[in-house]
């Protein structure tokens, strides 16, 4: 039996689970569109692959399920490059399907001729080129299960002579995945155990590798009377319902988690892969369990390291280890993980000034939001706020591009999410840098009937470069944005928009914002000085910090050097 290409590899995505498509459409990808519009797969006409690209990483974190992007040649396929690399570090299971120009061309400069290969090759769990039409089923297959099974980006390359071409189609090759059970042994769980058993202060570090295991470590903690610190990704695995939670450690974290790391003698490191080694401890020794045995000991040295499941391996774990009496540790650093948070809350709380926070207005979404809201948040303060000041539930989930760290991601990463969970409140914290760079993408809100919420955070600037720029000691540079009323844009363009300066109107616009039915856009002018705080203030940066105060004193910026001073320390 004989078929077009382009029907085989929309047969194969059908089969492989993927429910949508994110693209725009041109030339070589035409004829798989149209095989695409008479299948069950649903198309998402989006204005720039880069956030078709986001939004398709949103739907498959969220679901798990593989999710398609497809493009056209050259430049089309090209423009997914910086969403691709952002999904594959997320392990979202992504196919792309990057068409290609016609094979007789390839290799003499053709134009729109990209080498995707070399491009992609980096950025992907799989990416090849289907050469002949009695490839392309085995071919996608190959490429569907590679994106589900490694958990990543699979890029098929399709030239075009060969999505138009017929092949023969009678061998069943069909995606095949499923999901072992991997544990220690028992003797390497009794040497976890002995090390948990003679830890005075033990601590516990998880990330993104604890999803599903809450309750065993949970219940882990509460027999080590163990403080529990979490990455940024691994809030939603950890923060809710956790008597024992102390927050983040690292540049963006709090005082209680840097402090639980630090002064710990014993550290279980769960599903974490945290890069920065100076927050890890000096002293203690340290036990390590993760499903990817290339993780054990890569970011700092470990005393003991363990492959498997967190939530097996820890509920193996809980028979052999012994309860402690012991809870000076575990209270004093809950004790101050609550001190923190609630100090830096009333801080940025408007009865201390007439202007809007950046923190009080996380603070406000997040009191507002639904018990299941998914929440995005653009590279740069507004993820920082959203992992330090929202409060983490057992349904909500958060998305921040916290790996690759680009700008930009959350509009259009709720786009993907709100299109996988059209029931559920999705919500992005926008920075305007991030929504200004993706900004046609809001069309697709619109276009695409997607009732997602943005803030944006209107500070004028690049505001996390401005104080890294500050914390070096210099004046800051190229940070400044002269930016439109995004409300009013948006309104323009089709949403629900809004811009807010003053605190007393701020909840009656969020309450509004968010019970709007369709896609909204709340631009909310924020401070501009407001400093992301440290969990300890080091040497380094503090002198940065005097120094630029002094240089902008000399060059007649002393009102800046104020304000900083009053949205910051007062
Ligand atoms: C694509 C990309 N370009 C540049 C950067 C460097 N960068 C990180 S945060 C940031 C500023 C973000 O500004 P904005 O979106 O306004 O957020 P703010 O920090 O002001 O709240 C920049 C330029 C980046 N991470 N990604
Ligand atoms: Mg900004």
């Amino acid at each position: 039996m004989s078929k077009k290409v382009a029907q085989i590899i929309v047969e194969t995505l059908e089969q492989a689970g993927v429910k949508n498509c994110y693209g725009v459409v041109g030339d070589t990808l035409n004829l798989i569109a149209h095989n695409i519009s008479t299948s069950s797969i649903s198309w998402i006409h989006m204005r720039h692959e880069e956030a078709g690209a986001f939004a398709a990483q949103g739907e498959a974190l969220v679901t798990g399920r593989l999710t398609a992007i497809a493009g056209s040649c050259g430049p089309g396929s090209l423009h997914f490059i910086n969403g691709v690399v952002e999904a594959n570090r997320n392990r979202a299971p992504l196919i792309v399907i990057a068409t290609q120009v016609v094979r007789d061309e390839l290799g003499f400069d053709f134009p729109q001729e990209v080498d995707f290969k070399a491009i992609y090759g980096s950025c992907s769990v799989y990416c090849d080129m289907i050469l002949t039409p009695n490839q392309a089923r085995r071919k996608t297959v190959m490429a569907c299960q590679a994106a589900l099974a490694k958990r990543g980006v699979a890029v098929l390359i399709v030239p075009v002579d060969i999505s138009h071409s017929d092949a023969h189609d009678d061998v069943p090759y069909a995606v095949h995945t499923s999901d072992p059970l991997v544990r220690p042994i028992d003797a390497d769980l009794d040497r976890a155990a002995a090390f948990l058993n003679s830890g005075q202060k033990v601590a516990i570090y998880g990330g993104s590798g604890c999803r599903d295991a809450h309750d065993a470590i949970v219940r882990l903690a509460g027999i080590l009377k163990a403080p529990i610190a979490h990455t940024s990704r691994g809030k939603d695995a950890l923060a809710y319902d956790n008597p024992y939670n102390v927050g983040m450690t690292g540049i963006i974290g709090t005082e209680a988690g840097y402090q639980a790391l630090h002064d710990c003698d014993t550290l279980l490191l769960l599903g974490a892969d945290f890069a920065w080694r100076q927050f890890y401890p000096k002293h203690a020794r340290i036990v390590q369990i993760d499903l990817d045995p290339t993780h054990l000991g890569r970011r700092h040295p470990i005393a003991l390291g363990l492959t498997g499941d967190i939530k097996a391996t820890v509920e193996a774990l809980i028979p052999r280890v012994q309860e402690k009496t012991d809870t000076h540790f575990l209270d004093r650093l809950v004790k101050r993980y609550h001190e923190v948070i609630a100090s830096h809350v009333a801080k940025a709380a408007p009865k201390r000034r007439d202007s809007i926070s950046g923190i009080h207005l996380t603070e406000v979404i997040d009191r507002m939001a639904a018990e299941d809201a998914l929440v995005t948040g653009d590279d740069g303060t507004p993820t920082v706020w959203m992992h330090r000041y929202f409060t983490a539930t057992a349904q909500r989930r958060f998305f921040g591009s916290l790996l690759h760290g680009t700008m930009a991601s959350a509009m259009p990463t709720a786009l993907g999410l709100q299109k996988a969970a059209p029931d559920r409140q999705v919500i992005a914290l926008s920075g305007d840098g991030g929504i200004a760079m993706l900004f046609g993408d809001l069309l697709t809100a619109v276009q695409e009937k997607l009732p997602i919420k943005i803030a944006v955070y209107d500070n004028g600037k690049l505001g996390f470069i401005d104080i890294e720029q500050k914390s070096e000691g210099l004046l800051p540079l190229y940070t400044h944005l002269h930016n439109p009323d995004f409300g009013k844009v948006a309104e323009a363009m089709g949403l629900w928009g809004r811009t807010v300066s003053r605190a007393d109107e701020l909840e009656e616009a969020v309450g509004s914002w968010l019970a709007h039915p369709g896609p909204a856009l709340l631009n909310v002018k924020v401070e501009s000085m407001t400093l992301v705080m440290p969990p300890v203030i080091e040497f380094g940066p503090a002198y940065g910090m005097a120094l630029y105060s002094a240089r902008a004193i000399l060059d007649g910026q002393s009102q800046d050097v104020i304000e900083m001073i009053q949205e910051n320390f007062l």
